[in-house]
């Protein structure tokens, strides 16, 4: 059933990418859309913004893989708003682009504007962030697992605190799948350990500017005083935070045991500084796997609605032998 579906859609873009007459049968009776001979692939890229290091490596990767296999890549930058991405998503469906990929900001409100682009039969990949809408209105979603980030942290820090701590936690963009996810994957880790507990939670944007600013206040607060540990959300975060500690005479990575995700090049630096004790890996270099799965799609394979990207932890004690092998 899945596959005659699938198939429809195929044939949906031949017909919108073609005038209906250039596809090539595919094998079971679907057609293949290829662009007119000679003609580039043209993928509409709707990107969040440049929050953070991890948002500059995403969208290096998609770029330069883009360019390498010969696809007309047109990227717009959202500058971490779903209105404008919703406009750049209706402004690629105008320009009858041949597939659009996008990374929703937050989870919740892409329905109407998916279902505008399956009408006007352009397939959807999903990139990085989980959007809330039914599963046939995009064909893959390529992403990390954001509640086993979450664990994987929450059981460090577990450990790491013999099983006691007043934590805070610097959230990231609320709505977002990764906020939301990695919290709850925290609050599992850490739920069958009552002495670990979160005292503090307010939201950093996933940007280091605000990391330090949350940072700066909670340390000037009474809750401040009482701290023991730091989840951050991303590294960004982590990074201003441990800005503001140092500025308030608090020694980061020793007077407060920060955990956070990401694994970016500056992490690791800090880690082998002293002052960020664990980094979460989550893979942004998405590129190869987004054209990979572009690809497959213009060869009419079947492909999973899911596509996970594995990640790794890595503590204070792997930092420096691990900083030279770090692409991002
Ligand atoms: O962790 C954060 C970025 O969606 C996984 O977004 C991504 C997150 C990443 O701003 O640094």
């Amino acid at each position: 059933m899945k596959r005659c579906v699938w198939l429809s859609v195929l044939a949906l873009i031949a017909v919108g990418c073609s005038g209906g007459d250039a596809g090539k049968t595919a094998e079971g009776g679907g057609t293949t859309p290829t662009p007119e001979s000679g003609k580039k692939l043209v993928v509409g890229f709707s990107q969040i913004g440049a929050e953070s290091d991890w948002r500059t490596a995403n969208t290096e990767s998609i770029r330069s893989e883009a360019e390498k296999r010969g696809i007309d890549l047109k990227f717009a930058d959202a500058q971490q708003k779903q209105e404008n991405q919703i406009k750049a998503i209706k402004s690629f469906i105008a320009q009858g682009v041949d597939i659009i990929a996008f990374a929703p900001v937050v989870e919740t409100g892409w329905e109407p504007v998916l279902r505008e682009a399956k009408e006007a039969g352009i397939p959807v990949i999903v990139s990085d962030r989980r959007p809330d809408v039914p599963e046939d209105l995009y064909v893959t979603f390529i992403g990390s697992d954001f509640v086993k980030e979450g664990e994987m942290a929450g059981e460090w820090l577990v450990k790491k605190m013999g099983g006691t701590a007043k934590i805070a936690e610097l959230t990231g963009t609320t709505g977002s799948a990764p906020a939301n996810d990695r919290a709850k994957g925290f609050r599992n880790a850490i739920a069958a350990t009552p002495g670990m507990e979160i005292v503090f939670t307010q939201t950093g944007d996933f940007t280091r500017a605000k990391g330090k600013e949350v940072m700066e206040a909670l340390l000037k607060s009474p809750a401040g005083k009482e701290i023991k540990a730091l989840y951050a959300h991303n590294d960004d975060m982590a990074l201003g935070a441990i800005q503001a500690m140092e500025e308030a005479g608090v020694k980061p990575g020793e007077d407060i045991i920060i955990v956070s995700i990401d694994g970016v090049k500056a992490a690791f630096e800090a880690m082998v500084a002293g002052k960020l004790n664990c980094t979460v890996e989550c893979n942004p270099l998405l590129g190869p796997f987004l054209f990979d799965a572009i690809e497959k799609m213009m060869k009419g394979e079947m492909m999973p609605k899911r596509i996970v990207v594995e990640d790794k932890m890595f503590d204070e004690t792997q930092a420096a032998a691990e900083l030279p092998n770090r692409k991002y």
